[in-house]
């Protein structure tokens, strides 16, 4: 087993164990996490995800003596595995926190990229090392990245394959914060839990707002926000929000 998928009330933990290679990814590896990220999504009592990896590593990229064989149909098979794991966890409807407690290379830079928000260990490395092996960023790395940090930042990334430590990845953007290693996971698992004391279809919502607005022309997407507005209006969830603070008293959500 290379996932490991815990939850605590409301918050899952997810922890990529593979230590011994540095959490390398292979082909079962993303099989695991993409039953792992089903098993969260559809899980109505967890309301926050948050990954993170075991040991050093967050995730040293994809396993490169897994790759060195690959046959065309295997490279194909790989690139879709990798590309609709990834995707899944970008399209998830719950919140996800990427905990990078070290390196994040290629594939695992690719990941954390995937997830909603991205806070670093101070000994987190990132990179995207693929030119190094002959070969581009497949999951995701050209797009996210140049999205994130822009294209002149990404592009020297993607060129140099040059390893960034975690103040340079704050410094880029590619990071919401660094904290000291060992505040890391309860940092992130704290952030968690506030998300999912919050409106659970107000977060749901702004989520579905950024990812599907961000590609439209600010008119679109603000019709867009104006549409998903009115579906929280649709529901209790307002009236609970707005009567919990005039009575000063804890929220009581009731959608899942
Ligand atoms: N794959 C396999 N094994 C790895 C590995 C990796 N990516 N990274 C580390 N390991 C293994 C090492 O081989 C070593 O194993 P043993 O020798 O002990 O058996 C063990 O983990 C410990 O690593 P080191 O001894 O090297 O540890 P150090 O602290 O000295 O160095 C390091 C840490 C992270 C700087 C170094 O291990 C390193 O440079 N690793 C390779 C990083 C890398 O190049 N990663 C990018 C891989 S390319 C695609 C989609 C995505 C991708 C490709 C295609 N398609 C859609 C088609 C993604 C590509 C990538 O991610």
């Amino acid at each position: 087993m290379y996932i490991e998928l815990q939850r605590d009330e409301r918050v899952a933990l997810l922890t990529i164990d593979r230590p011994e290679a540095l959490n390398a990814m292979n082909v079962e590896m993303l099989n695991e996490l993409s039953v792992a990220i089903e098993q969260t999504e559809d899980d109505d009592e967890v309301r926050a995800l948050v990954i993170t990896g075991r040991g050093k590593a967050f995730i040293a990229g994809a396993d490169i003596a897994h790759m060195q064989g690959f046959s065309p149909q295997q490279a194909k098979e790989w690139s879709e595995l990798g590309q609709s794991t990834v995707g899944k966890i970008e399209s998830m409807k719950k919140p996800v926190i990427a905990a990078v407690n070290g390196y994040a290379l290629g594939g695992g830079t690719e990941l954390a990229m995937a997830c909603d928000i991205r806070v670093a260990s101070d000994r987190a490395v990132f990179g995207q090392p693929e030119v190094k092996l002959g070969m581009i960023a497949g999951f995701g790395g050209t797009q996210r990245l140049t999205r994130l940090v822009g294209p002149g930042m990404a592009k020297e990334m993607l060129f140099t394959g040059d390893h960034y430590d975690a103040e340079a990845a704050l410094r880029m953007g590619l990071v919401n914060k660094v904290v000291p290693a060992d505040e890391l996971l309860p940092y992130c698992l704290d952030m968690a839990k506030r998300i999912a004391s919050r409106g659970t279809l107000a977060v749901r919502l702004s989520k579905e707002a950024v990812n599907h607005g961000r590609d439209m022309d600010l008119e679109k997407a603000l019709h867009l926000e104006a549409t998903l507005y009115a579906v929280v209006f649709s529901t209790d969830e307002p009236c609970e929000g707005c009567g919990a603070f005039l009575e000063k008293r804890e929220p009581k959500w009731t959608s899942s």
